[in-house]
């Protein structure tokens, strides 16, 4: 059941293979179509310690070190998007994590082939948001606003 907070947080990376393929505008797109509203965004290029930090959940598996790798090669773009269930929503428009289980219509079902090179990171829990968004972001670079269409969006 949807919940009654409107103002859940989300945290996404538009991974380095979203920016190399020129599919930053697309991904973020799909984001603000569906309802979800930006209150942060910035070109980050991953140092060794965030991404560390941010899949310590991995560490020991055996795709990480090739995941510190790609992750750290080069900009990507970090963000964190607001809504009623925007964790879940977000998770859902990215789609599988392996190519052959993204439904299309998704992120990932849409543009990639490979269960690496799989253009976005999602937070999937609040947990994880509140443990990798501040990785990324100081209090002061995410900002609070009405948008003039909420109430033509959400039932209340
Ligand atoms: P998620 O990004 O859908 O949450 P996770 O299982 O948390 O998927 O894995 C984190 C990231 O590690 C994936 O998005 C993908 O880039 C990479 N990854 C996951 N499984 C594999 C694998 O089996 N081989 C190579 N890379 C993988
Ligand atoms: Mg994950």
């Amino acid at each position: 059941m949807a919940s009654d907070n409107l103002r859940e947080r989300a945290f996404v990376i538009i991974k380095p293979d979203g920016v190399q393929r020129g599919l930053v505008g697309e991904i973020i797109q799909r984001f603000e179509r569906k309802g979800l509203r930006l209150v942060g965004l910035k070109m980050i290029h991953i140092t060794l310690e965030q991404a560390r930090r941010q899949y310590a959940c991995h560490e020991g598996k055996p795709f990480y070190d090739s995941l510190i790798k790609f992750m750290t090669s080069g900009p990507s773009v970090a963000m964190v998007l607001e809504g009623r269930d925007a964790i879940a929503l977000v998770r859902k428009l990215m789609g599988a994590t392996d190519p052959l289980k993204s439904e299309p219509g998704t992120i990932r079902g849409d543009h990639s082939v490979d269960i690496k090179h799989n253009l976005v990171h999602g937070a999937d829990s609040l947990e994880s948001y509140q443990h990798e968004m501040p990785i990324y972001f100081a209090p002061d670079e995410l900002f609070d606003y009405e948008l003039a269409l909420t109430g033509w969006m959400y039932y209340r």
